[in-house]
């Protein structure tokens, strides 16, 4: 066993003892052996002497010096992955260290590390200190000078924060180039590139009138699908500038895309790395997923620089402080860029489906947790996706205007330093002349909130009343909870669908029929007077808490709903809540070997939904599309797997026999002979064909489709010139019919596999497969030629859509799927700890199983436990989810 690491406490902050004000690294490149000559400016930031402590781990400390003496080894101590010299002066000193490490054998993607044979960093939140020995913690900003050395052959390309100050030849085939970045930043916004590159240039001019370059640097073989993430990059760049003033800082900008990396992309002052995933896109390779996924990432990263990087967190407690609201960044620039409506919904499926469960699970921490002892376990969708509703939510509580106030007060308080989620509630208290203390609630107590909601209708007083009480389950950090503090938007319908005017303070010009309710008591009630007939609620209208809903409403009101409702939002909610319903009803028919059928009632109105020529195509998509299997899971005391699966899919079959013509009318009606084009219009046409393909394909179990159906799949992957519409027409057939599906599946891999992001493609769509035998054949891909387990794209395409998405064989009765996670997590466990520790997560999630299913998940955590080396990721996962 190795130590295991402390838990270390929010409530234990101390400042640090010493800052560093200037850091000057000379790193002399080699990938077994890789040289790094520190020097620290230090001045202590207290009064009392304490030693210097500064982290060091996995590298080999080779010598120490302070002020310009070398010191012997009874003058400093290396232990635990700490470097403590116990006596240092009590004005300003200089202290050098050098230390040497191995990127070649770093497979944790932590640090320095090689990836196609390029060198590239990842240092948030603690990879620092596997490269020298520092203060490894965000509220030490320093001001970084890098000397970058390496072989003039293997790595034409040197790059570093900040601005290229100086570079040329060295003796011995090695050159060298030195970067400073003027602006103070943590070292976990470090960074450092190097190898054989190729990059495309452009510029961008900020309404200010400064020139700054924009690079992004790719391998040679990508060099020409570079233009989209070029084209997105300005367009988020303008975006901040219109949106909150902001501007960009630095005259250079740069972006790399490397193969191998344990994340999408990550916002290193002025010199990004990212996942190639979100930058290469052609349309022939790419989806328009991809291209919007792009678009979202490079804007995210971007809109870092000022939430993240200009004021960063004090401590990785805060973590959301500059994730949260960035995720609330880049949702709004997308709303923007696409459809508004969809864009919110595409965000509330993955709270309610993933973030929802998490809330559920033993993993369950707050916005800003307490504790913890791995904080790589902690970039989580709480403090991402809830962290944003959060943001969220201010920004509905306060409107637009006085948030963007709160915004800019943040801005002029704390550029340049390091805060707190209180720091950016304040500033928004200011802006907002109202106490927000009750709100912060939402920082500090985990688990999902949950409404009870009941009206009452008086006609002889033409009144009507809104009752609703509040809950929240207990969770780790809190058994008790006090009651949230939230915006509630609604608007009531009279029986022809006609909305109320409910907001009567509305000024002139203003949406009159949303009433926003602020709910802030454990039970509240709100009147609504002058109301001539029982109306229908229209609650939570865009999403407007995060919070589980208990509403009883007439299929009559939802199908009101769905037809009428002014908040698109809300309409595609009441099409989801009848399809839950049935859902539902079908699966205790179905646990109870009953035969399952579909009502007439729910199939007419997707068919109104599909024939509204009105409607954005993109939002009749997801209208059309039944809730997800994880959602419907959540609705259940015990998740029945398979139940779910064959109901939903006996469902989906259903639709596409009864819906046929309609179908077909809508799919070819959308097929345009234009040439392929990435914007939201042609998405959205697209989106709405595939989806209708998909219901034309979607076999009943066990059953066969005619071969005309099976023609129009492979007549579309035959045909089309993007990825886009190939893959949906390849995954239609794969999950339709196992002989057509492997023949596409070949020919596809003949014609991708030197292409590894398409390769991620097809792995993950043999994966989700939802015919049976997909677990054998997932096994089998384990040892094909284009599986790596040490690159994370690979394990997430093939393991993780197979564990995390394939709920109905990953949870086949016979446990072998647990048994193939469990070996998985084994053996990725040494090499990549945090992508070991995320592959949990289906495990974790146990307890909401059957007693057989849950002694054979157990099963496997106890056997993970029980190896010989466990990391502190997946230690501190399997022990909360064993607690
Ligand atoms: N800050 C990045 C996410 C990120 C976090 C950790 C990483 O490596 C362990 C990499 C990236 C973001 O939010 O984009
Ligand atoms: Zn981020």
């Amino acid at each position: 066993m190795i130590a295991q690491k402390k838990e270390t406490f929010l409530k234990d902050y101390q400042p640090p003892a010493y800052l560093v004000d200037r850091v000057d690294l000379r790193i002399e490149l080699d990938a077994q052996s890789t040289l790094v000559q520190s020097r620290l400016l230090c001045r202590p930031n207290q009064q009392t002497k304490k030693p210097l402590v500064l982290n060091g781990k996995r590298l080999e400390v080779v010598q120490v010096a302070l002020n310009g003496s070398v010191l012997t080894r009874n003058r400093f101590t290396f232990t635990d992955g700490l470097l403590t010299i116990a006596h240092v002066p009590a004005e300003p000193f200089e202290v050098a260290v050098t230390t040497r490490i191995n990127p070649a054998e770093n497979t944790a993607l932590e640090g320095l590390y090689l990836s196609s044979g390029n060198y590239c960093t990842q240092c948030e939140p603690e990879g620092f200190r596997t490269i020298t020995c520092f203060p490894d913690r965000p509220d030490v900003m320093s001001v970084f000078t890098t000397t970058v050395i390496g072989d003039k052959t293997s790595c034409p390309v040197l790059l570093a924060n900040g601005n290229l100050m100086a570079s040329g030849d060295l003796d011995d085939g090695r050159h060298y180039a030195t970067w400073h970045d003027p602006f103070p930043k943590p070292s976990y916004l470090f960074a450092l590139v190097a190898g054989d590159l190729v990059r495309i240039s452009d510029t961008f001019t900020t309404r200010s009138g400064r020139t700054v370059a924009l690079h992004i640097y790719v391998e040679a073989r990508n060099r020409d699908k570079c233009g989209h993430a070029m084209r997105s990059l300005k367009k988020a760049m303008r975006w901040d500038e219109e949106h909150f003033g902001r501007e960009y800082d630095l005259d250079l900008y740069m972006i790399v895309a490397v193969d191998d990396f344990n994340m999408g992309a990550m916002e290193n002052k002025g010199l990004n790395v990212f996942n190639s995933k979100y930058v290469l896109a052609l349309p022939e390779t790419a989806t328009d997923a991809d291209y919007e996924g792009i678009e979202a990432v490079i804007a995210h990263e971007y809109f870092h620089n000022w939430t993240g990087n200009r004021i960063t967190c004090r401590d990785w407690f805060q973590l959301s402080l500059k994730e949260g609201l960035t995720v609330f960044r880049d949702q709004e620039f997308t709303a923007d860029m696409s459809s508004r409506p969809v864009k919110r919904i595409e965000d509330v499926n993955i709270i309610r489906s993933l973030q929802f469960r998490e809330d559920s699970g033993p993993m369950a921490h707050p916005v800003r947790p307490p504790s913890f002892v791995e904080i790589n376990n902690f970039y989580t969708l709480t403090v991402y996706n809830k962290g944003a509703e959060v943001i969220r939510m201010l920004f509905t509580l306060l409107g637009a205007e006085t948030f963007r106030q709160g915004m800019d007060i943040y801005f002029d308080r704390h550029d340049g330093q390091a805060v707190t989620c209180d720091d950016f509630v304040a500033a928004m208290e200011t802006a907002w002349g109202k106490d927000l203390s009750q709100f912060k609630r939402w920082y500090s107590q985990a688990g999902t909130p949950e409404l009870t909601v009941t009206g009452h209708y008086s006609a002889a007083d033409q009144q009507f009343i809104l009752e609703i009480e509040q809950s929240c389950p207990p969770t780790r950090e809190s058994v008790v909870k006090e009651p949230f503090f939230m915006p509630i938007a609604i608007g009531l319908l009279d029986e022809n669908g006609n909305a109320l005017p409910v907001n009567t303070d509305a000024g002139t010009g203003t949406d009159t029929d949303t009433k926003m309710l602020i709910l802030s008591e454990q039970r509240q009630q709100y009147f609504f007077p002058n109301i001539t007939s029982k109306p229908t609620v229209s609650f939570l209208r865009n999403f407007s808490a995060p919070v589980k809903v208990h509403h009883a409403q007439s299929e009559e009101e939802l199908h009101r709903l769905m037809t009428h409702d002014t908040d698109p939002f809300n309409r595609w909610e009441a099409g989801q809540t009848l399809s839950l319903r049935h859902i539902l009803e079908q699966i205790a028919n179905f646990q109870h070997q009953q035969p399952i059928s579909i009502r007439h009632r729910l199939v007419r109105g997707l068919r109104d939904f599909l024939l509204d020529t009105d409607l954005d195509p993109a939002f009749t998509a997801m209208a059309v599309t039944l809730p997800t299997e994880n959602w419907i899971g959540q609705q259940m005391t015990i998740i029945d797997p398979v139940a779910i699966f064959s109901v939903r899919q006996q469902f989906r079959a259903q639709i596409g026999l009864q819906l046929r013509d309609e179908l077909l009318q809508r799919y070819h009606d959308l097929t345009g002979d234009i040439p392929y084009q990435y914007n939201a219009v042609e998405a959205a046409r697209r989106t709405l064909r595939n989806t209708c393909l998909a219901y034309l394909l979607a076999p009943e179990i066990g059953g066969r489709l005619t071969p005309e159906l099976l023609q129009l799949g492979t007549e579309q992957y035959q045909r089309s010139d993007n990825m886009t519409d190939s893959i949906a027409a390849l995954g239609c057939v794969v999950n339709a019919d196992a002989a057509a599906g492997a023949a596409l599946l070949a020919d596809f891999y003949t014609k991708w596999q030197h292409d590894p992001l398409v390769v991620d493609k097809w792995l993950a769509l043999q994966a989700g497969c939802s015919l049976p035998g997909t677990l054998e054949h997932v096994k089998n891909l384990t040892g094909h030629a284009s599986f790596s387990i040490k690159n994370p794209n690979k394990v997430r395409a093939l393991i993780a859509t197979f564990c995390a998405t394939n709920h109905n064989q990953f949870h086949a009765a016979d446990g072998h799927g647990y048994c193939f996670l469990g070996d998985q997590v084994i053996r990725l466990d040494p090499l990549n700890p945090q992508i070991a520790a995320r592959m949990l997560t289906p495990l974790t999630q146990w307890r909401r199983y059957d007693p057989t299913r849950q002694q054979m998940m157990c099963e496997q955590l106890e056997r993970i436990r029980r190896q010989p080396l466990v990391s502190d990721d997946v230690q501190e996962v399997v022990d909360r989810s064993l607690q």
